[in-house]
């Protein structure tokens, strides 16, 4: 159903073949989006899952290549790179406990994955997703709004979806903004959420909005505490799908990206999320929305907390 698409090649790459990653390539394959070069450590795993689906091409109808590799020559010439590869969390870890061990993964992985593809642009998933996102930044040596992060738009989907069960209307009609970044002080928007264009705030109770918030806020470590053995990975594949297809079709999707700041906002020098508009070049430009005194307030304590994680992550590295 998608027209062709703008930028010459397409050719996406995750690293990281893992739940979310495999899901990712299912995505962005049947929806003959992209050929995919699926990698991970493990051997012969990516080799498998890209068999496997390419086995389904003819029922799903779609032409899309699907390669499993453990070479990082396989994935030349990438126009997207997604980033998953690392550990998930385990019931009671927090999002920082992955800290350590992701840093490393992530750093590696955008540097050999730049090495092979210097114009690719770089949407990083793994968490603590905006620690990792400047990580992976830093580590790729290019422009930043070449690398971000996800995570607002599976945030925003998670506040769209409690809104849409609470009030019993279509989930298309609403629109939902979550900004900050993707841990317990994200900031969920009411005012800029909206059913039909009419914001939350005028048809919801307060207390029913702050309940949908915390469970928000909550979504990833509800879904771990179900599953105990790993963590969401539908809507996070479906989320980043989003990112991926609006960069490849040049589709200027405006959503809550984390992506970085250098003065907007009141904020500087850090990636955190925030509504932007992404399309070929990555991010394109940044929406500054006019926030109140509160909501500034909550975004600058979410960025610190951001910023903090960042200083300890450097050291961590330093260390090794
Ligand atoms: O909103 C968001 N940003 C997130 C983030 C939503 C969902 C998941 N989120 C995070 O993504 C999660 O906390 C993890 O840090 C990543 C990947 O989650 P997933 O559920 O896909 O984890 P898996 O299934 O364990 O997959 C990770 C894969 C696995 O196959 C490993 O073998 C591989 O990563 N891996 C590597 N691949 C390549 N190179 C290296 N070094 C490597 N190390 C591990």
């Amino acid at each position: 159903s998608s027209s062709l698409p703008l930028c010459a090649s397409t050719r996406v790459t995750i690293i990281g073949a893992g739940k979310v990653g495999s899901t990712l390539a299912q995505r962005i394959a049947e929806k003959n989006l992209a050929d995919v070069v699926l990698l991970d450590i493990v051997a012969g795993m990516p080799q498998g899952i890209a068999l496997d689906l390419t086995q389904a091409r003819g029922i799903e109808q779609h032409d899309c290549q699907i390669i499993g590799t453990n070479d990082y020559a396989d994935t030349a010439n990438s126009d997207v790179m997604v980033i998953t590869a690392g550990i998930p969390r385990k019931p009671g870890m927090t999002r920082d406990d992955l800290m350590r061990t992701n840093a490393q993964i992530v750093v590696e992985a955008v540097q050999r994955s730049i090495a092979h593809s210097p114009n690719a642009i770089l949407i990083i998933v793994t968490n603590p997703l905006d620690v990792m996102t400047y990580l992976a930044w830093q580590a790729s040596g290019i422009p930043s709004n070449r690398v971000m992060g996800m995570a607002g738009v599976l945030d925003s989907a998670r506040f769209q979806s409690f809104i849409a069960m609470e009030l019993g209307v279509a989930i298309t009609d609403i629109t939902t903004t979550v900004l900050g970044g993707h841990g317990d002080l994200m900031v969920p928007l009411p005012r800029y959420s909206t059913v039909s264009g009419v914001p939350i705030t005028e048809i919801m109770e307060p207390e029913t909005i702050d309940r949908l918030i915390k469970r928000t806020r909550n979504g990833g470590a509800e879904i771990v505490e179900l599953m105990r053995t790993g963590s969401a990975y539908f809507a996070p594949a479906s989320a980043t799908c989003l990112m991926v297809e609006s960069i490849l079709y040049n589709q200027s999707r405006v959503v809550p990206t984390c992506a970085y700041l250098q003065g907007e906002y009141g904020l500087n020098d850090i990636y955190v999320g925030v509504p932007s508009r992404l399309g070929c070049a990555g991010v394109e430009s940044i929406v500054e929305l006019n926030l109140t005194e509160a909501e500034l307030s909550a975004l600058h304590i979410s960025a610190e907390s951001v910023r903090q994680n960042v200083h300890q992550a450097k050291e961590m590295l330093a260390a090794v």
